[in-house]
């Protein structure tokens, strides 16, 4: 999918695996072509102060499935021209992210865990840190 251009339409809420029983719940998330990418890095948000917000920025390349592991937070997701805005409360359900979308994150509550499963190993130069820059990209395209 690389050369692909993704809106804010693109950003989707899939349903995860959820295994229950008496003694509580497990989701499993394969390498399978469930997602679409393959994952290469995981990496989880906690200890976030209420009130606090995180993101502020794009990724240029990355594929993400971002999930609300515990608690709840909301993850608002700009193309540039169309925001929305999407609440993850549940483990079994996980927001896919493609390239190219700005990223704001709020409304945590308390203990909440933020699990991000991730195309590519962490580079800084895949961010866009300046919103301003990230418009001009997208322009553009
Ligand atoms: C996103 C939301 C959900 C690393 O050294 N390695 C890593 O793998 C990551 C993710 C971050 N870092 C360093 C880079 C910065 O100095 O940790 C610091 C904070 O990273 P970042 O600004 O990416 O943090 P968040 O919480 O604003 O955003 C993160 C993800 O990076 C981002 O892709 O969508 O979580």
């Amino acid at each position: 999918m690389s050369g692909h251009t993704f809106s804010a339409f693109d950003a989707t809420v899939l349903k995860l695996s959820k295994i229950k029983n008496q003694s509580g719940s497990i989701t499993a998330i394969n390498n399978d072509n469930y997602l679409p990418f393959d994952i290469k890095r995981v990496y989880y948000l906690y200890d976030v102060p209420s009130g606090e917000s995180r993101g502020g920025h794009g990724h240029r390349r990355l594929h993400q499935l971002i999930v609300a592991a515990s608690g709840s937070f909301t993850i608002t997701v700009d193309d540039g021209v169309v925001q929305r805005a999407f609440t993850l409360s549940n483990p079994d359900y996980g927001l896919y992210m493609p390239p190219g979308l700005w990223r704001e994150m709020d409304s945590f509550s308390g203990g909440a865990i933020c699990l991000v499963l991730a195309s590519e190993e962490y580079s800084e130069d895949d961010y866009f840190r300046d919103y301003d820059n990230f418009k001009n990209y997208r322009l553009a395209l």
